[in-house]
């Protein structure tokens, strides 16, 4: 089989960049190693900025979010057992969207099976061969029998596991790495939120946050060991810590329920460079991670595959001179958009944490930097242009 790009993993980037290169008019096929019902019942991002918000408008699936979602002005910072607001809006003319990742990635699904596009799930063994020369092909397994895609490009969508970043030559890439000492424990539970906008907690206990997915269902999570189980925390120990690392006020007017799903992730910062190698590219989760702090892992996915699909729009619709000039500075300007959203999420990650390991002199310099952060509005705006996601440059 021939195409012109062969996009490896359909989760949020590889379905977005599949919607937006189908609006171009560019031929291409998904292959993701789980089924459809896997890849939407994990549980993830729920913020998404203007710019990522822009391009699920572009490809013409925005319809759902925009009656669905819900527009946040602002979020609460707390700490001393108060609440101070952020009002992105006020400071920056910007505000985010929540709409949970589940929910994205099903109206891109459905998008695709509308305009009869291919994805095949349950791609075993997916192979990359011979990206350094121009007929870049993929090989993969299905039903027991081997396939073979000739493509132009091969973009590798298939997350931070995946085998694409994993295929490029030691000598070729250089990676970044830094693991924090603790996880989260989030929770999903079908409660109306304890507050409108989200609530992000530091306490001498550890980190908390009050997120949510509409205004029936929420998500919180707690910092917790990276040694802890998800089995060793039952629904009563998660709302116990949660409501010890909250205000008062916020604790009484708590509403706890059975969870539907709990899980603990890891906290992380990486990035792969370059983004591109040869015929094949590399993006979202698969070139980087984000702690999830910030909020930036799903917006960055999205920004990258908007920066990428350009390039090949130019490749395949242009002029004959100039057209690599997209796909030419992709990892470059990519890059230098990640790099400040990593910078953005470590420092959140830095300020908001318990990290033991710094001792008292670590917990004053955060206290010191919360007070000055919620009265100075250079501060906040700083913080706030960073929340609400820079421009794609
Ligand atoms: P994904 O979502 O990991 O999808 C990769 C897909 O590739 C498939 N795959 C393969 N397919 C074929 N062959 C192979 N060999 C393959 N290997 C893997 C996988 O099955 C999968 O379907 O990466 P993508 O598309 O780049 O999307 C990235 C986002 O999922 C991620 O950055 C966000 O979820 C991060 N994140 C958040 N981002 C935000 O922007 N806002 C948030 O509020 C936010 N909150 C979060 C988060 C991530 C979290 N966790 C659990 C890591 C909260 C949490 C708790
Ligand atoms: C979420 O709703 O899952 C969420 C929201 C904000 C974050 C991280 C996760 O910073």
């Amino acid at each position: 089989m021939r195409t012109q790009v062969a996009i490896i993993g359909a989760g949020p980037s590889g379905l977005l960049l599949g919607a937006l290169l189908h609006k171009a008019g560019i031929d291409h096929v998904i292959l993701e190693r789980q089924t459809p019902e896997y890849v939407l019942g994990r549980i993830r991002a729920g913020v998404l900025e203007q710019v990522a918000v822009d391009l699920l408008n572009e490809a013409g699936v925005g319809e759902r979010m925009h009656r669905e979602g819900l527009p946040h002005d602002g979020f609460d910072l707390c700490f001393g057992e108060r609440r101070h607001r952020i009002d992105l809006h006020a400071l920056t003319g910007k505000r985010v969207m929540v709409y949970g990742q589940t929910e994205v990635t099903r109206d891109l699904m459905d998008h695709r099976t509308a305009a009869g596009l291919h994805t095949v799930y349950e791609a075993a063994n997916v192979s990359l061969h011979d990206f350094d020369g121009s007929q870049p092909r993929v090989r993969y397994e299905k039903d027991g029998q081997t396939h073979e895609i000739q493509a132009d490009f091969i973009v590798g969508c298939d997350g931070y596991h995946g085998v694409a970043r994993a295929s490029v030559p030691a000598g070729a890439i250089q990676n970044f790495e830094k693991i924090y000492p603790f996880g989260w424990l989030g929770v999903l539970a079908d409660v109306p939120p304890v507050h409108e906008e989200l609530i992000y907690a530091n306490h001498e206990r550890g980190f908390a946050l009050c997120s949510m997915r509409s205004k029936t269902r929420v998500r919180y999570y707690v910092q917790c060991p990276l040694e802890d189980k998800v089995e060793q925390w039952s629904d009563a120990a998660f709302w116990d810590e949660l409501k010890r690392r909250l205000p008062p006020e916020d604790v009484a007017r708590m509403v706890t329920g059975p969870s539907i799903e709990k899980s603990i992730a890891p906290l992380r910062s990486f990035v792969a460079e370059p983004m591109r190698f040869g015929r094949l590219f590399l993006a979202g989760d698969a070139a980087h991670i984000v702690p999830p702090t910030g909020a930036k892992g799903l917006n960055l996915a999205a920004s990258d595959v908007g920066i990428l699909s350009r390039g090949l729009a130019e490749y395949y619709g242009g002029a004959a001179s100039g057209r690599e000039a997209g796909i030419h500075s992709y990892s470059q300007r990519a890059l230098s958009r990640i790099w400040k959203a990593e910078r953005f999420s470590w420092w959140f990650t830095s300020l908001m944490h318990r990290f033991p390991e710094n001792g008292e002199f670590g917990r004053k310099m955060q206290e010191a930097e919360l007070d000055y952060l919620v009265n100075s509005e250079a501060a906040m705006t700083a913080m706030a242009e960073n929340y609400v996601g820079l421009s794609l440059g």
